[in-house]
């Protein structure tokens, strides 16, 4: 037996789960699954390593040596790479939890994660399901569901129809009484697919046909209603952790509006429109949503803000999600390490009062994505793969140098997370972070981030949901890339000329180079 320190605690980790379970009615947690792959399934095998919990990782055939595989303490393989062989087999996933004896399975985000009848599956087998009850996934993965559980608390919502909606002429009344523009969604909808602006009446009867079919063909619900379109909103979303004895607190905001095509880019926390006061009003209405439901685990209420400041609930997303690490970066709460104590039946360990904003964080998630190519996946090796450490730097990855990018799966390397004191010492860290980034093999979405960084909209905080069709082309980049080629090259032309000695390729903030110019 090898003594070391991390055995050791692992050891007392141990121990003291057991006295705590027997104390407190605690469920054991001894092992869980971790249903997902990169990245994430590697965050969440990290924090149940710290808690002395065992997970077993699954895999798909493309991914047999990637990190959570490596990482994990037992690993089985599910099938070949195509997500619906593997990934998404609920069967084969519920039998090797079985067969390995799990207490636990944590979906993390995408694939089965909002998929209620798993979480029911999971649960009947006589294993935890971390994440929310099915119920509560079920009335939150309905949008109307969604909105006629709320009704009963005072929860804003945006003006318009809370109920599916065939009949043309009530919808061509309603559009009328809310005014257009108006949008129409689909009930089971996500991620902006199935939405369509309604600039005026002649074009309304065509649009909801086209969106109940689409609603119809691409969820296998035809539910659409109908509602007022906020042109240039900004998308705020509360995070929530609410434990099985009905406490549930918010842990602020996360500002999305960074965003291409519903795909979001760069996530920031706080959000600076939001004054203390509306973040107050915010956060409780969050706390009532999540209550609606009794939901339990962590979950994010998703609300739109217009100019004036007034704010809609949209949705409930009842899933961990990809941007969770702005918020552990400025609260300091280890959300996977909530679900686990939360779904093992702890009570939360910290009161509303307990929580507090400190400093700010900003998230960038680097795609194998070609910013240059209309964001085209860039498939390839990463020959090279250099990660930027420090201390207010943190980078979610599930890859290493030499590994490949599978072509099955969302792009996503990396998320590359920087804090500080203030937004702009935030935003500094992200640009030098950036810089200290070494990806070769791939397109990254890498220079898309500096360019946001550097962009006065962003700087400023005046930006919404427009920003990217609004400011971005890839001639930006480009232009930028030319002109931090040309002052290198004027650079070692100088040192040449001076010193007779060429230049070792530096990279280099902008102002440093101009700097370096003028000198
Ligand atoms: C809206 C909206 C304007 N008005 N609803 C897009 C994703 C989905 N979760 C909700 N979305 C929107 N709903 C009304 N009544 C504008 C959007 C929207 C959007 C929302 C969040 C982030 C980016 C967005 C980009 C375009 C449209």
């Amino acid at each position: 037996m090898n003594w070391n320190r991390s055995s050791d605690i692992l050891t007392s980790n141990l121990f003291y789960n057991v006295y705590k379970e027997n104390l407190n009615n605690i469920k054991p947690m001894k092992k869980i699954l971790v249903a997902n792959r990169g990245e994430i399934a590697l965050r969440i095998m990290r924090t149940a390593r710290k808690m002395g919990i065992k997970s077993v990782a699954v895999y798909s055939e493309a991914d047999r040596n990637s990190c959570h595989v490596l990482f994990a303490d037992e690993a089985v393989c599910l099938g070949p790479a195509p997500s619906a062989q593997s990934y998404l087999n609920a069967d084969k996933i519920i039998s090797f939890a079985k067969k390995l004896r799990v207490d636990g399975i944590h979906p993390g985000y995408g694939f089965l994660s909002e998929n209620a009848d798993f979480a029911q599956r999971v649960e009947e087998a006589g294993i935890i399901f971390i994440g929310p009850t099915a119920e509560a996934m079920r009335i939150m993965g309905s949008k109307l569901a969604a909105k006629e559980c709320v009704k009963k608390y005072n929860i804003p919502m945006v003006p318009g129809i809370q109920e599916a909606i065939t009949d043309i002429k009530l919808a061509k009344d309603v559009a009328k009484q809310i005014g257009y523009p108006v949008l129409i969604k689909a009930s089971a909808g996500g991620g902006g697919k199935g939405m369509r602006i309604v600039e005026k009446e002649d074009e309304l009867e065509s649009q909801m046909e086209r969106a109940i079919s689409e609603a119809a063909s691409s969820f296998g619900d035809g539910s659409v209603f109908i509602e007022k379109y906020i042109s240039s909103p900004r998308h705020i979303e509360i995070q929530v952790l609410a434990d099985k004895f009905g406490n549930t607190v918010h842990l602020f905001e996360r500002e999305c509006s960074i965003q291409r095509r519903y795909q979001k880019v760069i996530e920031e926390a706080p959000s600076s429109v939001l004054t203390p006061e509306l973040r107050k009003k915010m956060g409780d209405a969050a706390v009532l949503v999540a209550k609606s439901c009794n939901y339990t685990s962590t979950g994010t209420v998703e609300f739109l803000v217009d100019d004036k400041l007034n704010f809609y609930f949209l949705e409930m997303n009842t899933r961990l999600q990809v941007e969770h690490p702005v918020t552990e970066m400025i609260t300091g709460i280890d959300l996977v390490e909530e679900q686990i104590k939360i779904a093992r039946g702890e009570k939360l360990s910290f009161t509303q009062d307990d929580l507090s904003i400190n400093g700010h964080a900003i998230e960038l998630r680097v795609y194998a994505e070609d910013s240059l190519n209309n964001f085209l996946p860039s498939i390839g090796t990463l020959n090279k793969y250099i990660k930027p450490k420090g201390e207010n730097i943190r980078v979610d990855d599930g890859y290493e140098q030499g590994m490949a990018v599978p072509i099955y799966y969302d792009p996503l390397i990396a998320k590359l997370i920087t804090r500080g004191n203030n937004r702009t010492d935030a935003i500094e860290n992200m640009l030098q972070a950036i810089k200290e980034y070494k990806i070769e093999g791939v397109s990254t979405t890498l220079p898309f981030g500096t360019f946001v960084f550097e962009h006065d909209a962003f700087i400023s905080g005046k930006f919404d949901t427009h920003f990217v069709k609004n400011y971005f082309t890839p001639e930006k980049i480009k232009e930028k890339q030319k002109e931090y080629a040309e002052i290198a090259s004027l650079i070692a032309l100088k040192y040449w000329m001076e010193n007779k000695k060429i230049l070792k390729p530096v990279e280099n903030k902008s102002t440093s180079w101009k700097r370096r110019l003028a000198s």
